[in-house]
């Protein structure tokens, strides 16, 4: 029987040259899969930890070798032996022997690296793809990719106080045309913002950061950047927005500072409407703050009929979240993000709870990456019907959408893109 022989863990860095877990997971039969976990800036407070060792001497505080020798110290005498192939019972174990609500005794990334990387060994024995291998149908999609071109809130400084405005060529017939589409628009928005003397440096998502006076003019140039390039926006492409409020949130009330006003929820929720309207917005992520759960309702039942509204920082890929999330009417959709929980089986458990209510899902990268893709396969083996990666540029971000062309090449003439699946109710 293949068994788990061996874990090597390591620092290594990420996009932002800030330290982070990669761990080897090597079998019986000399098979071995490797991951890496990412790590966010704009992080919600219900997050599981991130472990850091906080010691000075070593990347300011930011090392993560405590939770290293969590992996080898505690998570390899506990897997030894065992088989790989039983993913939820491997997580099970790890989250036991963590013991703590939040996964802060051996830290979520430590956690999250061996979860993935025992995946990826189980895979490679198995010698099948990783969307295969964890494909919970037979008819695997390549989803919607999400470009988040135009960088504000915490990925860019003085740029915008939206975090991210996001290209969605969800009208384009196949994942490489709709991935084309995307880095012509990229493209062409940097050619606007020369043309006007403003900044095409790009912030951590590998979007452009320019120095702008308004939050609407970020929707304007995106949009004339989707027409430049010669797409139809409302047919080919759509508009996403995340606005990350959290992180711009005064008290009970929401303080767009590029605009000069304050608004409280019911006053943002025109502001949404009124760009959805005129921009073809078509998804919505964190428009209110992470605990504005009266507002969230709110906002759902304005907009949820023409709005995808997606839950991150309010959710945290969290299963009782989500079930409050569903109880309460707070959105129609949820951002999966495997290191705001922690492990594969908990937010493969946190997509199948939130597609059981009838909602749209979008697996999501961090601002902080690395050149690991397992969130590509994810997306085809859930067939969530989206993805969120960043930009078409910088190759952390690139890797994922690449990794899903090769998907696309090898399922041949079975590959399906999902296209205007996801938003089926909304448009009509
Ligand atoms: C988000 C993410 C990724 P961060 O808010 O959705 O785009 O940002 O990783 O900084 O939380
Ligand atoms: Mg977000």
């Amino acid at each position: 029987m293949t068994s788990i022989a061996n874990i090597r863990a390591r620092e290594i860095l990420d996009s932002r040259g800030t330290p982070t877990i990669e761990a080897q997971v090597e079998l019986s039969d000399g098979s071995w899969g490797r991951a890496a976990v990412p790590s966010g800036s704009s992080v919600g407070a219900h997050e599981a930890l991130e472990l850091r060792d906080g010691d000075p001497q070593r990347f300011g505080g930011r090392g993560v070798l405590k939770a290293i020798a969590n992996i080898h110290r505690e998570m390899l005498p506990a897997l030894k032996g065992r088989s790989p192939f039983d993913q939820p019972s491997i997580d099970r174990l790890l989250i036991d022997l963590d013991a703590t609500p939040n996964k802060s005794r051996l830290g979520a990334n430590a956690i999250l690296a061996v979860s993935l990387a025992v995946a990826h060994a189980a895979a490679a024995s198995k010698k099948t793809p990783l969307y295969r291998y964890l494909a919970v149908s037979d008819r695997p999609t390549l989803p919607v990719p999400m470009f988040n071109i135009l960088n504000g809130g915490a990925h860019a400084q003085n740029s915008i106080d939206i975090q991210e405005i996001m290209v969605i060529p969800a009208g384009l017939p196949t994942f490489g045309e709709a991935l084309r589409a995307g880095a012509e628009i990229y493209q062409s928005l940097k050619a606007i913002l020369q043309r006007q003397g403003l900044s095409a440096n790009v912030g951590d998502e590998g979007g452009f950061a320019p120095q702008l006076p308004s939050n609407r003019m970020a929707l304007e140039l995106v949009a004339s950047a989707v027409e430049d390039a010669g797409h139809t926006l409302g047919r080919d492409c759509f508009i996403g927005i995340d606005a990350a409020a959290t992180e711009f949130m005064a008290g009970e009330t929401y303080h767009l500072s590029r605009d000069g006003i304050t608004l409280d929820s019911e006053g943002l929720i025109d502001f949404y409407g009124g760009w959805a309207r005129e921009f073809h917005v078509l998804s919505i992520e964190d428009g209110l703050g992470e605990d504005d759960w009266a507002g969230w309702s709110k906002l759902s039942n304005a907009l949820s009929h023409r709005l995808q509204l997606v839950g991150d920082d309010l959710y945290t890929t969290n299963l009782e979240r989500i079930q409050r999330g569903i109880d309460t009417n707070a959105s129609n959709a949820v951002l999966l993000k495997l290191n705001q929980v922690g492990s594969i089986t908990e937010t493969i458990d946190a997509f199948t709870l939130a597609k059981k209510a009838g909602w749209g899902a979008v697996v999501s990268h961090r601002s902080g990456e690395t050149e690991d893709t397992t969130i590509a396969d994810l997306a085809v083996a859930l067939n969530a019907g989206q993805i969120k990666a960043g930009a078409p540029c910088r190759s952390e971000r690139c890797a994922k959408y690449n990794r899903l062309l090769r998907i696309e090449e090898e399922l041949g003439a079975r590959a399906e893109y999902a296209g205007l699946s996801p938003y089926r109710g909304l448009l009509a």
